[in-house]
């Protein structure tokens, strides 16, 4: 009996010290607060919000605060804490902030810093960078241990890798002459990198939760579209916050999350999806941006003022149905908008309205989409996340071409100028995205398939700038950068990298090749 009591106690008293050590708001001020910041806005760590950890699963979380991460200042808790309190921890990081956390305008100028002031580094290439064809240079993002790469592409060498701020995503956007690369990350991070001096020169962040960044094609702004908070940020080249537009509609009562903004060079534009609200905006970059109607164009009476100044203002163009994947045409006259449910349309940004539905079943992937000549007449081609196709769009009668079946739905296609084929993978299927397909542009049909680690995930091509060999992601934390042939598709080598997602040639990227996103 006496046995039976000190067992019960024992549980009593083991319940008791777990539930006290499940005080997760007390555990995270302890154990937490100095890295990732007492509002859990991030710090030296990430920012540990629900809206930052949507990508993360829980029980990832739980052995990330149990093991620590590898090659990051972040260190195992298995020994401090309980299974219960490491538990505990990790419900309370999916939970939301309250009060709502807030970015401010003096926020975001607070944050910015710039380890290299302009005029601060030489205005010529050094290094490994002088010795190399600047135009056929990588970017590659490293998502294992949030690095990113920097490659000779005529040497297939990596000259210089650096460590970058947590999670970056979208691809990273370069100055007209190939000098700077901008980097966003989903913390709302912007990077500023000197490539000639492989210098980090400022940062800033724009928001708690960002989507991307883009550049305009003068190199003299850059705009970040937010999630959390809302919001369009506008900084100059130099990344001093210009202006902050809110997600808002026109009456003030809606509000919305950014899902991405695009450079829109031949309009001398950013062009803006909306999460949440069915609007596409317009922003102009142009000085002498003509003012705007800003209400529904339908509203408009002849001869009304034209009260909007055109520079560095959103013109909406009000929608049906909010779209939030883009693929534009060369001209960037017409989107080539999704929503979510896969409703497609074309958007033209001069009439400001769309102009023709789209036969897009699933839930296609526009961003990665890519366009070449088919028997004269253009076409744009976009992989499908749901569905295992990819769809194939005549541009001048919008009707679907052909569908053509792959082995797994897919996130992302590439091709060059110089290239008769278009490669996808089949990275959202559990059984097939180890492998990649190659199309040949004209007959549609796949030609080839590349699955050089059965069973690991294998995605994303780039090509070099000559399009003789494309570069792929073997996606694993001990991963590597496939080089293969782009005519024979054998493979030519390969560099260790940490789950490499991203690569980017600066020839490919700054000429907007077609085939390729921008
Ligand atoms: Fe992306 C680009 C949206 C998940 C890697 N992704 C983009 C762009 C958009 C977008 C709108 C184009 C902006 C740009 O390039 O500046 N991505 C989304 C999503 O909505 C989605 C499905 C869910 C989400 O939570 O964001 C999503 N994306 C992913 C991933 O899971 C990927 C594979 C890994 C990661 O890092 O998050 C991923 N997205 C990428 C990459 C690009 C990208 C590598 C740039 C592609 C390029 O080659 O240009």
């Amino acid at each position: 009996m006496k046995i039976l009591r000190s067992l019960l106690a024992a549980v009593l008293l083991g319940n008791l010290a777990g539930a006290m050590a499940a005080d997760a708001p007390a555990l995270y001020t302890q154990h937490c607060a100095s890295c990732h910041g007492a509002s859990r806005l991030g710090g030296m760590g990430p920012a540990l919000l629900p809206e930052s950890l949507e990508r993360l699963k829980r029980k990832d979380a739980v052995a990330t605060i149990r093991d620590g991460r590898a090659a990051t200042q972040m260190p195992a808790f298995a020994a401090t804490l309980s299974a219960t309190e490491i538990d505990a921890l990790a419900g309370w990081i999916y939970s939301p902030v309250s009060p709502a956390p807030a970015w401010s305008e003096a926020d975001i100028r607070a944050s910015r810093v710039e380890p290299y002031p302009p005029g601060s580094l030489p205005d010529a290439r050094q290094g490994a960078v002088a010795k190399a064809d600047p135009m056929n240079l990588f970017i590659v993002v490293e998502a294992g241990d949030h690095h990113v790469s920097v490659l000779d592409g005529d040497r297939m060498e990596r000259i210089h890798r650096f460590p970058s701020r947590y999670a970056l995503h979208g691809g990273p956007k370069f100055t007209p002459d190939g000098r700077y690369v901008f980097f966003a990350s989903r913390d709302g991070w912007v990077s500023k990198f000197d490539i000639w001096n492989l210098k980090v020169v400022a940062e800033v962040r724009a928001g708690l939760n960002a989507r991307n960044a883009a550049v305009s094609s003068d190199g003299r702004y850059v705009a970040v579209a937010n999630y959390l908070p809302g919001n369009l940020v506008i900084f100059d080249a130099d990344l001093k916050l210009l202006k902050v537009i809110d997600g808002r509609n026109l009456k003030g009562d809606a509000s919305s999350r950014l899902s991405a903004v695009y450079d829109a060079a031949p309009r001398k534009s950013f062009i803006v999806g909306l999460k949440d609200l069915p609007e596409i905006w317009e922003v102009s970059y142009d000085p002498a941006a003509q003012p705007f109607y800003e209400g529904y164009v339908h509203d408009y009476k002849m001869g009304e003022a034209l009260p909007t100044p055109g520079f560095l203002n959103a013109r909406r163009t009000v929608l049906d149905v909010p779209l939030d994947d883009f693929f534009f045409t060369q001209d960037y006259t017409n989107v080539v908008g999704a929503s979510r449910e896969g409703r497609g349309q074309v958007i033209n940004l001069d009439v400001r309205r769309a102009i023709a539905a789209l036969d897009l079943p699933g839930m296609p992937h526009l961003g990665s989409g890519i366009s070449w000549l088919r028997d004269g007449r253009r076409v744009v081609a976009s992989t499908n996340l749901k569905d295992a196709q990819v769809s194939v769009i005549d541009m001048q009668s919008w009707q679907t071409v052909a569908t053509i079946p792959t082995l797994g739905p897919g996130f992302f296609l590439r091709s060059h100028e110089n290239s008769p084929y278009a490669w996808v993978d089949s990275m959202m299927s559990p059984t097939a995205r180890d492998t990649l397909q190659v199309i040949d542009k004209q007959s549609l049909k796949v030609v080839h398939e590349v699955r050089p680690e059965p069973g690991k995930t294998f995605a994303h091509v780039e090509f070099d700038r000559r399009g003789s060999y494309v570069i792929a992601s073997l996606m694993e934390k001990e991963g590597a950068l496939i080089f293969l042939d782009a005519k024979t598709f054998k493979e030519i080598k390969r560099l260790p990298a940490s789950k490499p997602i991203g690569k980017y040639n600066l020839n490919n990227k700054i000429q907007r090749s077609e085939g390729t996103s921008h």
